[in-house]
């Protein structure tokens, strides 16, 4: 069991923008699972793809893995041989509470947690590369050259999974969509004031591209194929083929 989030749930005088803390790791479980859309099914799938996609002695790459649900998912699912499974994040309180995680799991492939900034991390001989939930906290001007560098460090028929909140283009549509989203979490237990006020935290911390972004930012930097597997919600998930 992990603690509950509560974070938000008293009236703050000032909120500050959002940060991946010692705070936000004490109840992030809770937090991403109450929060997202899906969440569950997208980490179940990840590990369903890994032992599909994986190759022998390859890297297989989780960016911003927070506490590794991504990576644990894969970990147990790869049966490749000699896949090294490397799990970046660049908030130290994650990576520290990260590597106790995964490190209670035994698996087939070896696993490798490391405190940085996955702009500056090495992609090379990739099978699978996972952004779950990630992209969308990084610099938008960064996007395309990272999601370049993925394709450029990735083997032929590996994947990338991208995982994004995403903004529709239609404000009608995106509203709908918050609305739902909105709904989601109030049904999880949160108050109008918590829901408010981590929107608020997240404003300029987090920002979401369009469905139509993601594909064009794919295409550009060489992916082919490409489709979305999931949505509910203003949440969605992609798989690139190399
Ligand atoms: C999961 N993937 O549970 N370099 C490295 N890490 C970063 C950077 C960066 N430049 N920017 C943000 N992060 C996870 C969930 S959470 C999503 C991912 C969420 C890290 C940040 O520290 C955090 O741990 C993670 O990206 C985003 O499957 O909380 O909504």
């Amino acid at each position: 069991m992990t603690d509950t989030d509560l974070i938000f749930s008293n009236k703050q005088s000032q909120i500050k923008d959002f940060a991946f803390d010692e705070q936000v790791v004490e109840v992030f479980p809770d937090m991403i699972s109450r929060s997202v859309p899906g969440y569950n099914t997208i980490i179940n799938t990840i590990g369903n793809l890994s032992d599909e996609y994986a190759q022998n002695n390859t890297n297989v790459y989780d960016l911003g893995c927070s506490l590794g649900a991504a990576t644990l998912a894969m970990k147990r699912s790869i049966s490749a041989k000699n896949c090294s499974i490397l799990g970046i994040d660049n908030s130290p309180a994650m990576v520290e509470r990260c590597k106790i995680h995964v490190g209670a799991f035994k698996g087939e492939s070896n696993v490798e947690i490391t405190e940085g900034n996955i702009l500056e991390t090495e992609i090379e001989n990739a099978s699978i590369v996972v952004l779950n939930f990630t992209l969308q906290f990084i610099e938008p001007e960064h996007r395309q050259a990272l999601i370049t560098k993925i394709y450029n460090g990735m083997n032929t028929g590996g994947i990338l999974i991208l995982s994004e909140k995403l903004a529709a283009t239609d404000p009608k549509c995106n509203e709908l969509l918050i609305d739902l989203h909105h709904g989601f979490k109030r049904a999880n237990g949160y108050s109008e004031l918590e829901i408010a006020q981590k929107r608020t935290a997240l404003e300029n911390v987090m920002r979401p591209d369009s469905l139509e972004t993601h594909l064009e930012r794919l295409n550009q930097s060489g992916f082919n194929h490409v489709t979305q597997w999931f949505q509910c919600f203003n949440f969605m998930s992609l798989v690139a083929i190399k």
